[in-house]
């Protein structure tokens, strides 16, 4: 339908659910991918004009607990530090985060400025691309982060490394966490039988900790996604608070954003118990304040449902109508079969999306083409609190717009156009810095933008990277703040930190007899949460190109899957699984598993990670124990597997799920690719009829050998091709097969090849290992062979690493395994 339609559709469902059942009866759920002005409109939309507290995003998911610790220790949600720090620091301390692979360009300063001194420990039950950096790797058992960290607490006040002057003059609640600390974690014996870890491991942290004046402490989602996350937060931060480590040069604890603008969305109240500019409900005067300067009187009196509830109450038929803008909750809430549940019952389901086809889009009844980030104008606010511009380089397309004005123009449809009247996003700018002014001036808030709230159109678009707080100083100039914190003041009304007194919660989802295994869910180097994007660049899957699950090889052996092998793994939600691809490592610790959480249902049959864990949430932030289910694995009982070739616009139907047991879909440059297994027996010429569209003119069959290879050409191009292989690194090379799809007709050579096997010409050059420039193990470890033996080199001859970097861990460790494989050779 036309916008004029659609908008009107929009806005006359609002309009119905407010008159009807009351402005509560309307939610919003936003992301942390939305630029700033988009968010800040959205928000003032739904608080200060629909009147629904019911305003939530996926941050919740991501940062909360990180939000609800600086609340608690500092006054106000904010970040200390900034990315200088980490490079300035002795002690790098990387709790809880895969930098290497989620923070790739930060964790390059890390690996630049290594130095002799320079330390680095990581905590993380697994090995990972990040562990690597380390020199201390902590792999402890899940969930145990409060205690190692109160442990260091009562190891810090016993060795006399508290900075008493510090804390006397700038710091309360000391003395009582000490107290908890001490009963949680009196030793470091206990400390370490409580994380199962070695006890001399604990003592050089502990030590390497209380001796390094310069240490930082950055944190991501292993300590945030958990029952204890905003514990966990504090548990970290009061030790740096006890040492006077905080807004400090190279001295810090820093919470690592994961969102492009999730700190921009925390900016203007995006979060449910938030109103907006960092002013929370119960702040004195703040709903006066912002009621006044957006003229409203609608504004609701207390604060909204957070992520978990608020699709529970679209559950139990409460919220009527349900705004989704830039985020999948399809795939990335927990219990996942739930939230789509929710979304069948909701009346009126609006996704705003850059994508058409997304679990989410499927279940919209108004869905919205929105721009995306190459696409539109506005600001983002990254981990340091540094605003950026985002500029456009591609024009809309279609009739795409961007969010804030959609948003802008569904308000208008609701009577609202006078306070939406914005023309550019420098007008939604300039408003929310002005807000943010009048919050800090009133209400003593350390988010000030009002330097920046007279840009004109030409500064803004003209706007360098900058740091907040940024007010205008007595010489007309703006002023910014790298660091905060530094002179020991903070944000609570005395102007004290907190020290939190941290008691120890341990892990709501339990391992039982039916569900001996902890289940750890986390990122992939190559792709980007719901791949909704990321899957449309082919190459990018070449790095794991199937849904897996990680497992150690004690556990591979007692359950009896082999690598390579598909696994299902169920959880202890309803009757829901997850299939994938073993993947055996020793990087798990045994009892522990591993799945990444970007597979979903457009790209496997049963690979959504938020389906193996339960919909329980910190009691404090609201945020989901998402690093943390218990589920069985088991091996998938198969007696095929086959490689489905297809042209691009011939799509994936339901029917052809029913020959299957397991797929998962891989789009190439020319084709769309599917793996597909099977339990029971398949008459190959004529179910392949199926899949293929029809009738194949090229068969290679060999039934015995469980072969059965065939494609099918129309017009001398080829449709489909269909390839049943026992042992898969038999077949033909993937890359080259797709290019046959990009011939309007085959040349001789490939229609002899088709079927045959690996085309002559095309060398294996091993999985891959730099997405960027598509380079091979297999030519990498050559070329150390060779005799390159550092990342320099290789990138000099064969480009790997030299692009974005995220394979740079992985260089080294093919050097220093090959390295070592030659030294043993030789000796
Ligand atoms: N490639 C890529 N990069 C991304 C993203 C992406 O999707 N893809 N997403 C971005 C976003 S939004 C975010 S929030 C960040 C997240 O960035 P990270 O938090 O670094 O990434 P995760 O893989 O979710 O989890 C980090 C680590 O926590 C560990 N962990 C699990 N349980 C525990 C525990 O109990 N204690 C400790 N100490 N560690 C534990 C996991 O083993 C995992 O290695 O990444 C951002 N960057
Ligand atoms: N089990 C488990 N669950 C998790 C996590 C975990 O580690 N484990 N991590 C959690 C974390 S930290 C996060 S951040 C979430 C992420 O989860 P989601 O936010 O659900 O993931 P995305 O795939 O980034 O979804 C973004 C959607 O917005 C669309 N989009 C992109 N840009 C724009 C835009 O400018 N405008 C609009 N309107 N749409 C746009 C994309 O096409 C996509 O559909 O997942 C959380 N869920
Ligand atoms: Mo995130």
């Amino acid at each position: 339908m036309s916008w004029d339609e659609a908008l009107s559709e929009a806005s006359g469902a609002i309009a119905e659910a407010i008159a009807s059942h009351g402005p509560s009866s309307v939610a919003f759920y936003l992301s942390g991918q939305l630029l700033t002005e988009d968010y800040y409109v959205a928000n003032k939309l739904a608080k200060g004009f629909i009147g629904t507290p019911h305003v939530d995003t996926n941050s919740r998911l991501c940062m909360s607990s990180a939000v609800a610790a600086h609340k608690r220790a500092f006054g106000e949600d904010c970040v200390p530090g900034c990315y200088e720090d980490f490079e300035l620091a002795d002690l790098l301390v990387l709790a809880g985060s895969n930098a290497a692979w989620a923070h790739p360009v930060l964790y390059q300063r890390m690996e630049a400025s290594r130095r002799p001194g320079r330390r680095v420990v990581v905590i993380d039950p697994r090995k990972t691309a990040t562990s690597e950096l380390a020199d201390l790797h902590l792999q402890l058992k899940p969930g145990t982060d409060t205690v190692l960290f109160n442990g260091l607490l009562v190891w810090l006040a016993e060795s006399d490394s508290i900075d008493r002057d510090y804390v006397d003059a700038h710091c309360e609640g000391y003395e009582e966490a000490l107290r908890s600390a001490f009963k949680a974690a009196p030793g470091i014996e206990d400390v370490a039988r409580q994380c199962d870890l070695d006890a001399a491991d604990v003592a050089v942290f502990y030590r390497w900790f209380a001796d390094t004046a310069r240490t930082v402490t950055g944190f991501s989602q292993g300590i945030n996604q958990s029952v204890a996350g905003t514990d966990k937060c504090n548990a970290i931060i009061n030790c740096h608070l006890v040492t006077g480590r905080v807004g400090k040069p190279g001295a810090s604890p820093f919470s690592l954003t994961g969102q492009p603008n999730a700190m921009g969305g925390r900016e203007v109240g995006g979060l449910a118990n938030t109103l907006a500019a960092h002013l929370d409900y119960d702040t004195p005067g703040a709903r006066a304040l912002v009621a006044e300067f957006w003229g409203s009187d609608a504004l609701p009196a207390a604060p909204g449902l957070k992520a978990v509830d608020l699709f529970d109450a679209v559950h139990q038929g409460e919220i009527k109508v349900l705004w989704i803008m830039g985020t999948n909750p399809a795939v990335s809430l927990p219990e996942s079969a739930r939230v789509r549940d929710a979304l069948v019952r909701c009346p009126t389901v609006i996704v705003s999306d850059c994508m058409a086809e997304t679990d989410t889009t499927a279940f919209a009844n108004i869905l919205l083409p929105a721009a995306g980030w190459g696409e539109k104008d506005g600001t983002v606010t990254n981990s340091e609190r540094r605003i950026s511009r985002q500029r456009s380089f591609l024009p809309l397309p279609g009739e795409v717009r961007p969010d804030w004005q959609i948003v802008s123009a569904v308000a208008g449809a609701l009577g609202h156009g006078d306070a939406f009247g914005y023309q550019q996003p420098a007008d939604v700018f300039r408003e929310h810095a002005e807000l943010c002014g009048l919050a800090s001036a009133r209400a003593g808030k350390i988010l000030d933008l009002s330097g920046l709230q007279r840009l004109t159109d030409q500064e803004y678009n003209d706007l360098e990277p900058i740091q907040w707080p940024a007010s205008t100083r007595t010489d007309g100039n703006v002023s910014c703040a790298p660091r905060l914190f530094g002179d020991g003041i903070f944000a609570t009304p005395n102007g004290r930190a907190r020290v939190v007194s941290v008691e120890t919660t341990l892990p709501a989802q339990q391992t039982s007899i039916a569900r001996p295994l902890i289940v750890n869910t986390g990122r992939i180097r190559d792709q980007w949460h719901t791949m909704t994007r990321t899957a449309q660049a082919s190459r990018l899957f070449s790095h794991r190109p199937e849904p897996f699950i990680e497992v150690n090889p004690e556990d591979a052996r007692r359950i009896g899957v082999s690598e390579g092998a598909l696994g299902r793994l169920s959880g202890a939600v309803g009757s829901q699984s997850y299939v994938g691809r073993v993947r055996i490592t020793p990087s798990q610790r045994p009892g522990e598993v591993f799945v990444p959480i970007h597979w979903n249902g457009q790209f496997a049959s049963r690979g959504v990670a938020s389906d193996l864990v339960g919909a329980i949430t910190d009691p404090l932030s609201g945020q989901p124990e998402g690093k943390h289910g218990a589920g069985s694995l088991k091996a998938l009982t198969i007696r095929w597997q086959a490689r489905l070739m297809r042209r691009r616009e011939d799509p994936w139907r339901q029917e052809d799920e029913a020959l299957c047991d397991y797929w998962s879909r891989q789009p190439l440059q020319h084709s769309e690719s599917w793996w597909l297994a099977g339990g029971w027996p398949v008459d190959w010429q004529q179910d392949a009829l199926a899949w293929m569209g029809g009738e194949p003119n090229v068969i290679l069959a060999d039934m015995a050998q469980g072969r059965f290879r065939a494609a099918r050409i129309v017009d001398g191009q080829l449709q489909s091709v269909l390839m049943v292989e026992p042992d898969a690194d038999a077949l033909p090379d993937l890359t080259w097969l797709d290019q046959c799809f990009a011939a309007d007709r085959l040349s001789r050579e490939q229609r002899q090849c088709l079927l045959a096997g690996r085309a002559v010409d095309t060398e294996d050059t091993g999985d891959l290992v730099c997405s960027c420039f598509q380079v091979g193990e297999k030519q990498i470890t050559g070329a150390i062979c060779d005799g390159q033996l550092s990342v320099d080199e290789l990138g000099k001859t064969l480009q790997c690493g030299t692009n974005c970097g995220s394979c740079i861990p992985e260089l080294r460790g093919l050097i220093e395994k090959t390295v070592a494989s030659l030294e043993t050779a030789e000796t």
